[in-house]
């Protein structure tokens, strides 16, 4: 299948930008619009800075650039143009028809990407319920009563307001579906998450804004490492991968959504539920665009969504902050930066994703931080097992011990550099101790 093509229009308010430089600032979020089209794989052929000092309400933007873009739509034929603002279904139903081709305002264009990311089946549930809520709105107010009686044409095609009606219904029952189904998918979220815990090695999340780079510094991490145990993970979920850290210890590395500005309130709860593997992170590396000019404001953001989330991040939940695409800062600067990695055993870590410098560092740091942590562990025995209990307290420090009549209960702390051990050991034995047995 060919590319789809795309035009992407960033339509901002003039002289309503924060900062000394409204114009930089567009650009910025022109460029963001411009990366987030990419994601899900159009083809942009065109972008522009749109910039309107108040919206008109039938089409937003008004007929002078309105008549402009439409030449130049007619000319680049795009499949898609994406509006990188909030328009209201009129102005959506109007922009398409005037340009014959579908428009995606930035609402649509985030469903379309989190639709594709979400992996849990909690995170698809929320996804579908936004679009299918955003689906509705469009549905409704964008019929015209002009339309209606002429019988209406566009989209639904059906005969006028009893089609739309159905529509509606239809939309309605889904809905309620999927509600009962978020339900109960919530209610067995503990039992999942005992399921993958089964598997007792830390994890280490990748979060950080959109485009920092965290895909690519997985790929590099995991890409230097290739081991048959991987195909296990790789077959059931393709971002989370095993690596091993200097020290032979062995980690689950995991990418997550990136994180975006202004997401839309309707979005709050897919976008949360798409990072539900993040509040399981026994340690939290935070990738930032070191290049990008907003870098700060996009830290704050992150870390908004984290404490939002409920994350104790840099506290209770250990964090390493990593400093990503030094390779595009001034020479300077970055020697600067690779400098403080050498001598500093905390704060930010530099890295390029690209060209590897810094990861020996970054590595170095996650066996330290997770090194801290002893796992405590819970481990059933059989009253017959004296040579596994020798062995137990040979390599563990054991914290409790429950003589019963049907075996023995032990809590016990192990060492990360151990958990491989106890785990082809002990098996399903061994669960971590937060959770009941
Ligand atoms: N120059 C340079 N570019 C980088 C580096 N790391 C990533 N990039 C580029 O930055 C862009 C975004 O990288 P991704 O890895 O997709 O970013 P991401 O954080 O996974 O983005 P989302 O998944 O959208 O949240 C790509 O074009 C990468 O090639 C780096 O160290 N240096
Ligand atoms: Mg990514």
């Amino acid at each position: 299948m060919a590319p789809r093509r795309a035009i992407v229009l960033h339509v901002g308010f003039k002289g309503r930008s924060a900062g000394d430089s409204p114009w930089r600032d567009a650009q910025a979020r022109l460029d963001e619009a411009v990366g987030l089209t990419a994601a899900i794989g159009l083809v942009v052929v065109a972008a522009q800075i749109i910039s309107i000092a108040r919206p008109v309400p039938a089409t937003l933007i008004g007929s002078g650039k309105f008549n402009e873009l439409a030449e130049l739509i007619r000319r680049l034929e795009p499949e898609v143009v994406v509006v990188n603002a909030q328009l209201s279904p009129v102005q959506q139903r109007n922009l398409e028809r005037a340009w014959q081709t579908k428009v995606l305002d930035r609402t649509a264009l985030i469903l379309e990407i989190f639709g594709e990311r979400a992996k849990t089946r909690e995170g698809r549930l929320q996804v579908e319920l936004a679009h299918l809520t955003y689906q509705r709105s469009r549905l409704v107010r964008s019929w015209t009563h002009l339309e209606r009686q002429r019988g209406g044409f566009g989209f639904l095609g059906g005969p006028g307001e009893t089609q739309i009606e159905t529509d509606r219904r239809l939309i309605g029952e889904r809905l309620a579906k999927i509600r009962r189904e978020l339900e109960s998918v919530k209610r067995t979220r503990g039992l999942h998450r005992q399921a993958r815990r089964r598997v007792p090695y830390p994890i280490v999340a990748l979060v950080g804004y959109t485009n920092a780079g965290k895909s690519t510094l997985f790929n590099t991490l995991t890409k230097a490492q290739v081991m048959a145990e991987n195909l296990l993970f790789a077959t059931l979920d393709p971002t989370m991968r095993a690596i091993r850290l200097p020290d032979r210890r062995q980690v689950i590395l995991s990418d997550t959504v990136g994180f975006i500005s202004d997401l839309p309130t309707e979005l709050v709860a897919a976008f949360r539920a798409t990072l539900e593997e993040v509040l399981e992170a026994d340690l939290i590396v935070h990738v930032r665009d070191a290049s990008h000019q907003e870098s700060e404001a996009q830290k704050g953001d992150v870390l908004k969504v984290l404490s939002d989330l409920g994350i104790d991040a840099g506290g209770e939940r250990p964090l390493i902050e990593a400093l990503n695409k030094i390779d595009l800062l001034e020479p300077e600067t970055r020697n600067g930066l690779l400098t403080q990695n050498r001598m500093a055993s905390n704060g930010p870590i530099a890295i390029s994703a690209i060209t590897g410098v810094g990861l020996d560092t970054l590595l170095e740091r996650m066996a330290t931080v997770l090194g801290k942590e002893r796992v405590l562990l819970r481990l059933e025995l059989d009253a017959s097992d004296g040579e596994g209990l020798a062995w137990t307290y040979a390599h563990s420090h054991v914290l409790s011990r429950n003589d019963r009549e049907d075996g023995l209960q032990l809590e016990i702390a192990v060492d990360p550099l151990e958990l491989e051990r106890f785990s082809l050991r002990f098996r399903e034995r061994l669960k971590p101790l937060s959770e009941k047995s």
